[in-house]
């Protein structure tokens, strides 16, 4: 303490939270500029959401805490964000889960192919003890974990061909996110997977170096993938969760005050970013209609055969991300089906 002292007032409050127990300083709420990235755009439900978390933040706080929001990966993409959190440079991004298996390889599990049915299934094990479970190994890694948000069902798009059948997905060059579950499960399907960071995804595919990509309608609208692709295939192939991160080196200095505000701020601006997630989910398959790109379903027999043809890959990933763990996961999801 003595040392802390001699570095003048300036250092005080980082040697102060050093020195209390657990969590959360003592010390009311401060002024604070919190720099909050994504890498959609302000109109995506994602945006929208991260609006509202500010919105929540400012006014509990009475304007002492002000985020500062960054759109369109102006901060850079999930993985570099979600770095730059565990550096400290960052205080918030709320990326897919897909990317940080390189972190924390079982957020994995979210990436079984056709794993869930419906977005209400999503929120019971996310919200139930399975997601829990992985947000409190998230410090290990140098971040704290305050829910999850919803990216959503995905779909894929194309400049090639109509996928109706699991045969269409044959020599396709489908960008992926850097994620092995990902990229396996397409190359099982014949595809030629290429992971990339989302921000380079329009340019490839306006270039041809990609033939097509996969995500929820929303993203398909608002990044316009529609303009450089012809085909979009309602696959649903598996559902992509966002998870609110924050800098546990800029948690730590904060009071219990402060954290309880940035916590509830995320869970409720997080319920507001699921239900305009489902509402735009809809919404983006009207206006995409409208577009030039061709739209077409799958059925679910040729579904369920895209699923058979994938499951080696899942009980593959399932070993390593713990046999345990994903049979508590497929167990929740047979009491929540009930
Ligand atoms: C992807 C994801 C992304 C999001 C976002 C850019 O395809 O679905 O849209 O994680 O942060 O990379």
């Amino acid at each position: 303490m003595a040392g802390c002292m001699a570095m003048g007032l300036l250092f005080l409050t980082a040697c102060s939270s050093g020195t209390t127990q657990g969590s959360g300083t003592d010390k009311g709420i401060q002024q604070r500029v919190i720099k909050a990235g994504i890498g959609l755009n302000e109109d995506h439900p994602e945006g929208q959401g991260l609006l509202k978390f500010k919105e929540i933040v400012e006014q509990k706080s009475g304007g002492k805490l002000k985020v500062q929001t960054y759109f369109s990966a102006t901060l850079g993409d999930d993985l570099k964000m979600t770095e730059a959190l565990q550096a400290g440079t960052q205080e918030i991004t709320i990326p897919s889960t897909s990317p940080l298996v390189g972190i924390m390889k079982e957020f994995g599990i979210f990436d079984f192919p056709f794993l869930f049915n419906t977005s209400e299934e999503a929120d019971a094990i996310l919200d139930g003890p399975i997601g829990q479970k992985l947000l409190e190994k998230l410090p290990e890694y140098g971040l704290i974990g305050l829910g999850y948000w919803e990216n959503g069902f995905r779909h894929v798009t194309n400049s090639k061909r109509a996928i109706e059948t699991a045969d269409d997905f044959k020599g396709l060059k489908l960008r992926t996110m850097q994620n092995e579950v990902h990229i396996d499960a397409f190359k099982e399907l014949g595809a030629n997977p290429t992971p990339m960071p989302f921000s380079e995804v329009f340019t490839a595919l306006e270039s041809h170096t990609i033939d097509g990509q996969e995500n929820p309608l929303a993203t398909i609208k608002s990044n316009k993938f529609y303009e450089v692709q012809k085909h979009l295939s309602l696959t649903k192939h598996v559902y992509t969760p966002f998870v609110f991160l924050v800098s546990k080196k800029f948690w730590d200095t904060l009071s219990s005050e402060e954290q309880k505000i940035l916590q509830e701020a995320a869970i409720e601006a997080g319920k507001y970013q699921r239900q305009l997630s489902r509402e735009e989910d809809q919404k983006a398959l009207d206006e995409l209609k409208k577009t030039g790109v061709k739209i077409n379903e799958i059925s679910d027999q040729e579904r369920q055969k895209m699923a058979e043809i994938i499951q080696p890959v899942v009980e593959t990933y399932a070993k390593k991300f713990g046999d345990d763990l994903v049979n508590e996961l497929y167990n929740e999801l047979d009491k929540i089906r009930q």
